[in-house]
């Protein structure tokens, strides 16, 4: 019987290097002292611990730049989030104990403050945003901040109410010089440019159903269009909406009348590099992470599926390629925006009028925030 040729024992997705590997090394000498030549090999001993040495430096190296932090962040420091503004990697930071105040303003109708020491997260006060079916689309809390960042973490609690219907889209950071034609919105449909009159942004979108998944729903320069499988647009209008990111790490299950402390980030690419990232934790837990090399999945139309029946019946998997997020150092993170925005498709299955969403204790930071200090075990 013949021996069994390689695309029979591997399947080209899986990892089969340790196996190879014994192989080839039983078959060739190595080291020491070979008894058919008489010749002595054992210089390779240092060549192969060298190779080996910088194999695992190499991997190391790769896991340390673009590994996350979980847990205790820069909040750990500043217990219930008091004087929290003050530490030099954070933008902005409010429990709303001084109102909505400038720089965050709110936009649409339904947004106001609520002074309620049961309700609040901390502080006694919290922000509250109201869609109204049949009369509005909701509301948002916006920031925008002068000089741009390389990367921003924005942490929010969220509370939804025992009623409400989930938004049509939740949660975003993202960036925009002040050339871009859309900077105040209006470009869905569209595709931004990425250069010095550009944008992209990501938005964190919670699950519709409890059992459901979080997911970003993202915009940029080479975001995929919904017209073709490829991913291309066939000509006919508003080719682009954002490219939806699930991840195959469950998050956990959703509860209303409940704070529920969410972070996400961004993290830009050097230019012409495609090693942009974006994050999530959920009550300080990282359950989704895209950076070059994974997570695991397959573009089709405008979703890279890592999950679900559109992954699981694709024979080859690819590692996510990265973000390029843009391609001129002009365009940095300088806006992100507490969104509750229902439209005619969220209002639909739902029997109530109005649809409620309170947030507390925004930060955002060049660094790790994680949950108020208190909190952590
Ligand atoms: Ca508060």
């Amino acid at each position: 019987m013949g021996r069994p040729v390689c695309f029979d024992q591997f399947h080209a997705a899986e990892i089969g290097i340790v196996h190879a590997v014994l192989r080839y090394a039983r078959r060739v000498f190595l080291a020491g002292v070979d008894h058919i030549t008489g010749k002595d090999f054992a210089f390779r001993r240092e060549w192969i611990l060298i190779a080996a040495c910088l194999l695992v430096g190499q991997s190391l190296a790769e896991e340390a730049r673009y590994r996350q932090p979980e847990g205790r962040g820069v909040a750990a420091q500043y217990p219930g989030d008091k004087g929290i503004a003050e530490h030099p990697d954070v933008i902005y930071a409010t429990d709303f104990t001084k109102g909505i105040e400038a720089p965050l303003r709110p936009r649409r109708r339904g947004v106001s403050l609520i002074e309620d020491s049961d309700l609040a997260r901390t502080g006694g006060a919290a922000a509250r945003i109201v869609a109204t079916k049949g009369a509005d689309e909701g509301g948002d809390l916006s920031i925008q901040w002068d000089e741009g960042a390389e990367q921003i973490f924005v942490r929010v609690y969220v509370r939804f109410d025992k009623n409400t219907a989930m938004p049509h889209h939740f949660i975003n950071v993202g960036g925009n010089t002040p050339t871009y034609e859309f900077r105040w919105g209006g470009g869905a449909g569209r595709r931004p440019p990425g250069d010095e009159n550009g944008s992209f942004g990501t938005t964190l979108e919670p699950p519709k159903n409890p059992d459901g998944y979080w997911q970003f729903y993202t915009y940029w320069h080479e975001m995929r269009s919904w017209q073709t499988p490829e991913g291309k647009s066939d000509g006919r209008p508003s080719a682009y909406y954002g490219n939806n990111f699930g991840y195959p790490k469950k998050t956990p299950r959703l509860e209303r009348d409940s704070w529920i402390c969410v972070e996400y980030m961004i993290k830009l690419n050097q230019v012409g590099e495609h090693d942009g990232e974006m994050a999530f934790w959920i009550d300080g837990i990282n359950y989704g992470h895209w950076k070059p090399g994974s997570p695991q999945g397959r573009w089709l139309r405008e979703n890279f599926f890592t999950r679900g029946q559109f992954f699981e019946n694709f024979a080859n998997p690819q590692p996510f390629e990265g973000f390029s997020w843009r391609t001129h150092e002009s365009l940095k993170i300088n806006r992100a925006q507490l969104q509750w925005f229902l439209s005619e498709r969220s209002y639909r299955d739902s029997e109530v009028d109005e649809y409620i969403v309170y947030f507390d204790n925004l930060v955002i930071s060049k660094s790790y925030i994680g949950p108020i200090a208190d909190e952590i075990p």
